[in-house]
């Protein structure tokens, strides 16, 4: 994947970046918040500020509580931590974040192995898990863990069907397994089929959800659960030095994100969806329109490689990263409008 750093330094005065969701600049209305936020000592758990929004957040997503932490990463790692002991399996699918993305954590941190699904856009079955099942044996590390990615990043913004969560968490409990969800983009997936975030989490035993992705937050994540799982995850937060101070500060940003951009993900997801049928009249790209379910887009390049393209089009004004030799990521967000597409589009079409 091509770093930003990577693409060179010139950007020109109206950049489209569309790198990611997380590439968002606060709001006036969001730094407004965030200037007015009261705060305390959140390691003191006196933050107002962070322990409003941990409330709001366990309230969205029907848990008895949630723990406000600095990134998404770490609220996943704070969950397999949480969830096993040192020595433990988890099972997930071979493009999860938690496994693809987070820098080898889960065996750094909570010193567990990983057994890999083998998932369509991220999404497995009951019997990928009851095929890699094995009996208690002093020779198998003990399978513990479930984890799921809604929306899935590498899997191009693609939707667990519900129904298929729920043959999977009833596959996980009848073997005793815990189970975790990668809710970064639970919010667009909530927004796209109109199903309550709640609905998807009452699967789950912890959920984690990032402010700092569509919804615009400059900085944060939560981890949701029952109350004594995030007492523990509280000191695992410590352990690994996401105990914060006056965390307010950036929880209040979180908070505003919350309640003011989560419906206007439907935007995002709007433009995607024209990004995607304006790319598909291009030649020298594949794309699948069925493919763009929120706000990515995944495309072939053919005949230049993936990178090369990424690294023309930041020259010209339009941010995307490669994910793959032939394979470039878009992802529509609060900083690109219905007009920065046709744009892209018209830059897009230069460069190829
Ligand atoms: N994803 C980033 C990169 O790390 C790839 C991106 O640009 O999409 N879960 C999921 C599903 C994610 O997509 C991400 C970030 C995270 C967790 C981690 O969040 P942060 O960056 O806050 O640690």
């Amino acid at each position: 994947m091509t770093t930003p750093s990577e693409t060179g330094p010139h950007i020109p005065e109206h950049f489209i970046d569309m790198r990611s969701d997380t590439v968002t600049l606060p709001t006036a209305g969001m730094r407004a918040a965030i200037a007015g936020a009261e705060v305390g000592d959140d390691v003191f758990g006196e933050d107002p500020t962070v322990n409003r929004l941990q409330e709001r957040v366990a309230g969205i997503l029907g848990f008895e509580a949630a723990l406000f932490v600095p990134s998404g990463t770490m609220a996943n790692q704070i969950a397999v931590r949480a969830h096993t002991e040192p020595g433990d399996e988890i099972l997930l699918d071979a493009n999860a974040h938690i496994y693809y993305y987070e820098a080898g954590a889960v065996s750094a941190l909570a010193g567990v192995i990983c057994r890999c699904l083998p998932g369509q856009r991220g999404v497995f079955t009951a019997a990928d898990i009851q095929q890699v099942l094995r009996p208690a044996n002093v020779h198998f590390a003990p399978t513990r863990l479930v984890c799921l990615e809604n929306t899935h990043n590498r899997g191009g913004g693609h939707i667990w069907p519900i129904e298929r969560v729920a043959e999977v968490a009833a596959m996980a409990r009848e073997h005793g397994l815990r189970l975790h969800l990668d809710g970064a983009r639970l919010w667009n997936a909530a927004v796209a089929t109109g199903i309550p975030e709640r609905q998807w989490a009452s699967h789950f035993d912890s959920v984690s959800v990032c402010f700092s992705k569509g919804l615009g937050a400059p900085v944060g994540s939560a981890l949701a659960g029952g109350r004594e799982f995030i007492e523990r995850a509280r000191r695992f937060r410590k352990q690994f030095g996401g105990g914060m101070r006056q965390a307010g500060i950036i929880a209040a940003g979180a908070l505003y994100a919350l309640e003011n951009h989560r419906d206007r993900l439907a935007l995002d997801h709007e433009n995607a969806r024209r990004l995607a049928e304006g790319l598909m009249g291009l030649r020298g790209i594949e794309l699948d329109p069925a493919s763009v379910e929120t706000n990515m887009v995944l495309f072939r390049v053919v005949g230049m490689a993936a990178e090369d393209l990424a690294r023309r089009l930041h020259r010209a004004g339009v941010g995307v990263l490669a994910v793959g030799a032939e394979t470039i990521r878009a992802v529509t967000n609060l900083n690109v409008s219905a007009a920065d597409i046709g744009s892209s589009l018209r830059i897009i079409g230069s460069q190829l």
